[in-house]
């Protein structure tokens, strides 16, 4: 089958939230010799962009999303060992987290799973993260980046205290944090001292290298 069928073949798989096909059509990619890369990019998340823009327009509701989201957590996991080169080495730590109240988890493991890709090791805290969470992992892990995604506007507050407690301890003085997520903006990040912020996971992995070069 042609490149471009397969791929939207992929990416109806999450719209449709079939969890059942959209493995078998993520290894016929992989057969086909579809990069990794464009597997995620040009058919996961251009499913999930699609899914998306119906649930703006009312024309699908909450289960229809959330049995997307299935889908693209059990693409992303099949997907996982293909785009993470497991020879490139331990380039650094990064714990990773999304905010209190904010439950919206696919472009942080998206992110997640690019760093690991990228050679990083990666401690993902989940979805919901109280604040003193994100402090004691800072305090455990002594990772070399703190990353922290934020998709809701109404929990963009959270992020600034995260930031706030974080660099009142120790560890946290002189981490790197990235930060990122939908409602995230590079004025934002700025405010409240954060060291650099990625509009998607690309960026989010030249920024970690470059934190850690
Ligand atoms: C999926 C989804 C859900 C799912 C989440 C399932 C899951 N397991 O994640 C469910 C159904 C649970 C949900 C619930 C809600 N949602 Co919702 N949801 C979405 C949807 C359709 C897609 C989001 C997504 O996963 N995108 C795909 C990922 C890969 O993209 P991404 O998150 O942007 O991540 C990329 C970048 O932002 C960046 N990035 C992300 N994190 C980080 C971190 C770092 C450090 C860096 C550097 C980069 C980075 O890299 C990623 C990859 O490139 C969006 C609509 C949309 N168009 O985005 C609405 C949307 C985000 N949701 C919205 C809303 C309002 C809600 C609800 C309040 C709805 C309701 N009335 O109940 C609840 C809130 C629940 C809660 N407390 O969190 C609004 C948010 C509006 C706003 N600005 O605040 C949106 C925009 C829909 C809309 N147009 O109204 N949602």
């Amino acid at each position: 089958m042609e490149e471009k069928l397969i791929l939207q073949q992929i990416a109806s798989c999450i719209i449709d939230g079939d969890t059942i096909k959209v493995k078998d059509a993520v290894t016929e990619g992989l057969r086909a010799m579809i990069p990794a890369q464009t597997i995620l990019e040009e058919g996961l998340m251009a499913g999930m962009s699609a899914i998306g823009r119906q649930f703006r327009d009312n024309e699908v509701y909450v289960p229809e999303v959330i049995m997307a989201a299935q889908a693209m957590k059990i693409a992303l996991h099949h997907l996982k060992p293909f785009l993470a080169d497991r020879y490139l080495g331990n380039k650094g730590k990064v714990v990773i987290g999304t905010v209190p109240f904010d439950l919206h988890d696919l472009g942080k493991i998206v992110v997640s799973v690019m760093l690991e890709g990228a050679g990083f090791s990666v401690v993902d805290l989940g979805v919901d993260v109280p604040v003193q969470r994100f402090v004691e992992a800072v305090i455990k892990e002594q990772p070399d980046i703190l990353a922290i995604s934020c998709t809701l506007t109404t929990t963009l507050t959270y992020m600034k205290e995260v930031v706030e407690a974080v660099r009142k301890t120790e560890a946290g003085k002189g981490l790197n944090i990235l930060v990122g997520g939908l409602s995230v903006t590079p004025r934002f990040a700025q405010s409240i001292n954060a060291d650099a912020y990625g509009v998607d996971a690309n960026l989010a992995v030249m920024l970690a290298q470059a934190m850690v070069r």
